[in-house]
Order: structure tokens, then sequence, then C-alpha cells
């Protein structure tokens, strides 16, 4: 299988830099590329640094890696470059997602390193600068407070467009556009699996916003009618800065240890204030109505890979994820199938995604767990074997859905197979 995953990952090389799947998702996506390069980092170097050194052309002076780099046209996705008005010379969207970015550098590093690669050093040092400007972005522009929390503007930066973790907040959104909505997605995948209309209402209308912002990050944090202080962007952020500090021990100056050092240190014990002892969960944090996002998503697990967690806390997130695992042919669904919202087809409402599992054991694995963290991971192995390199799994059947030879699971599948 492993020859299928590789082949999938040439079949979307579009020079440098890899497409999450032809058609549906045509340009260079962030955290897809992040995963796709430690998919890389098992068997080719040099085309794993090219993957993140290609994502960090579309980086703006301000220090944000835009969701999706526009590197060629393709009129196959909405929407396209037109829409978010950007200035980057190359265009990109206006928003982000999840910053992998640094735990991808860490892993290329390492592997370039074991190989004895002598250009490993000079290419790390110059993408751990980006990636370092990126983590001051994120603290400067959606931390401004200084709370350890950052926070998203758009569902689409949290990677979980139509995430029942949303729902509530999404509803004070108007579903008023000035674009004119055009979907393609619905045109390559069953509708009935997607987001649903006016759900991309919504997104649209937070575009037009933050278009109108001219993208300026303090104007649009006021502006924001969409604020969310979230555990997975969070967790994924602190552990990125984690394993930058690992890499700065040799790469890098004092200063810059010092200084990420204290950001590590500001996210993980802001990460660790969002436990909620009776749900046995993290919750983000709704900055507009100031109430927690209770919905039982994957989400709550995902601060896992950044924090170490005490004896009580460790024995109810296991008990909790097995609570979510029992009756499921494969696990961990996004949504908990207890819950009302969830739907075991329709994206990020229940069906589960590799890349998600990924992370999910690594921070039980951390949190030692290795027998529950093999666990997910031999079963997401082994949905990939049955059902293919899919967007992601029907929890309660096996079944294989959304985009098919899916970038980024073929990734998961090099690394979680090994
Ligand atoms: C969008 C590419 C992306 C992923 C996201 C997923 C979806 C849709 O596809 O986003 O239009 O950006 O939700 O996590 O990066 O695979």
């Amino acid at each position: 299988m492993s020859e299928a995953a590789w082949a999938i990952l040439a079949e979307n090389d579009r020079g440098g830099y890899t497409v999450p799947t032809a058609h549906l998702y045509p340009f260079q996506w962030n955290w897809d590329s992040a995963f796709v390069a430690i998919g890389f980092a098992t068997y080719d170097i040099d085309r794993a640094y090219r993957e993140l050194e290609r994502l960090a052309e579309g980086q703006w002076d301000d220090g944000m890696i835009p969701h999706i780099i526009f590197h060629a046209p393709s009129d196959t996705y909405f929407p396209g470059p037109e829409v978010w008005g950007t200035r980057h010379r190359i265009p990109t969207s206006g928003i982000t997602q999840p910053p992998v970015f640094g735990m991808a550098l860490r892993q290329v590093h390492e592997a370039a390193s074991a190989a004895g690669r002598p250009d490993a050093v000079e290419r790390t040092r110059k993408l751990f600068q980006n990636a370092l400007r990126s983590h001051r972005w994120w603290l400067r522009a959606r931390d401004p407070e200084g709370t350890g929390l950052v926070s998203i503007l758009h569902p689409w930066e949290s990677g979980s467009d139509n995430s029942p973790a949303w729902d509530e907040a999404l509803k004070r959104v108007p579903t008023s556009t000035k674009t004119t909505i055009r979907r393609k997605d619905t045109g390559h995948v069953d509708a009935a699996m997607r987001p649903r209309d006016e759900d991309y209402q919504r997104f649209i209308h937070l575009v037009d916003v933050y278009r109108e912002c001219e993208w300026d990050p303090a104007r649009q944090w006021e502006a924001a009618p969409f604020k969310i202080a979230d555990v997975q962007m969070t967790g994924i952020l602190a552990r990125s800065t984690a394993d930058l500090l690992i890499l700065a021990q040799s790469l890098s100056s004092p200063e810059e240890r010092g200084e990420l050092e204290r950001m590590h240190q500001v996210l993980t014990e802001g990460l660790a204030r969002r436990w909620r002892q009776d749900l046995s969960r993290f919750v983000s944090r709704d900055l507009v109505s100031h109430r927690d996002v209770e919905a039982p998503t994957q989400a709550c697990f995902i601060p896992l890979v950044a924090l170490t967690l005490d004896d009580q806390q460790r024995r109810a997130i296991r008990s909790e994820i097995k609570r979510w695992l029992d009756g499921m042919v494969v696990g961990v669904p996004s949504t908990a199938p207890f819950s009302p919202a969830f739907e075991p087809k329709r994206y990020w409402r229940g069906p589960v995604w590799a890349v998600v599992n990924w992370l999910i054991s690594d921070g039980l694995r951390m949190n030692g767990s290795e027998d529950l963290a093999r666990e997910i991971e031999q079963g997401t192995v082994q949905a990939i074997e049955r059902a293919g390199f899919c967007e992601y799994f029907d929890p309660t059947t096996g079944e294989g859905l959304g985009g098919g030879t899916f970038s980024w699971t073929a990734a998961a599948y090099l690394v979680l197979s090994q």
C-alpha cells in the first residue's frame, strides 16, 4: 500500500507542492501541506523541504501563512483569488489554518539529519524563520489581549469548516453576501456530505467583512462577528512552538530561544485553563457570546499534543475517547456519536479524518496511553486499506467518503503504518 500512497503524492504534485486532491481542492492548502511534508520525510527528504518552501512562498509580510496559496489558476474551486482580493505577490486567501508547519519542520529536519544531508541545516534555518514569524503573527494578531489562547475569525481557519462547534456562533453571522456564491464543491462530491448552502452563505459573509477591512488584523479583530478562542488551534500552535524550541537549541540565538520559551509558557498555561472536568474535555471559548463551546468535537482532544496532563485528566480523557469509539467501525468520530449534531457522512459533523487521528494518537502517546494510541492508529491504517485514500470515513460503516486520492490521507498512511 505504501506504493499506492507514493503514487497519490506524485499524482497530486503540481511542481514542488501538493494539492489535497485534484478538482475539489486544486491549490496548495496550509495544514494539508505540512502533514504531506511529514509523509514525504519518510522517503523523499528533498521533496519534504520543497513542500514547506513552497508553502512559505505564500507567507505575508506580517507573518501570516495563508490557508490557500493559489500558485496556478484553476476554475474548479470557489472562492478563488478574485473573491479574497488580497495583495500578496502570489495570490492567496486572506485567512490562515492550523500551524502544523513547526511540527513538520522538526520532523523533516530530524529525517534530514539522520540521513546525513549536507543541506539540512541551511534549509531548516530558513524555514525556521518563516515559522517563527508566523508564530509571532499568531500571538500578535489572534491573541492581542495576551490570554494564551489564539482565536479563529472564520470556521475555515479551524480546518473543520462545518463542525457543530461553530453552530451557535455562526447563527449570529448573517447569510447575506456581497459576493455571488458559485459553489463548485457540490459538483465534485455529493451535496449530502458537504457543508450546507446556509453554511457557505455565512462563510462568504465573513470573507466579505474581512476583505472590507483590507485584511488588516487589528481591523478584522474589531469587526469580527465570529471570534472563537480555539483549543485545537492553540494546541497545535503550542506543540509547534515546542518543536521549534527543540530545533532552536542548535539552530537559533539565545534571544529567539527565550522568545519561544515565553510563547510556549503562555500558550500551555492558556490551554490548561480550558479543561472542563465535568465534561472530561477541553473546551473553546466564544469571545462574542462569552460562553464555552460545549459541542463535543475532535477539537476537545487536540490539546493533548501540547500538554502533560495529570492522572485524573488522563483517566477522564481516556474513558471519554473510549465512549466515542464505542460501537463505531472506525474511530475517532469528529463529532461524538451521542451528540444530536452527529451526522456520520457530513464532513466535520461525524466522519473520521486520518490526520485528526494522527494528532490524537500522538497526544495520547505523549500522555502515557500507548495502547489507545496504537488502537486508533491501527484502526486508521485498516480503514485506509479497506476503503482507499479517501478524504474521510463514515465511522458507523467504515465507508470512504468525500474526495478520493487524498494527499494527507496518503501521508497519514505512510506515517501511521510505519
Ligand atoms: C476549504 C483541503 C481542506 C482542508 C480542510 C477541510 C477542507 C475546505 O479541505 O476545507 O474550502 O478550505 O475542511 O481542513 O484543509 O483538504
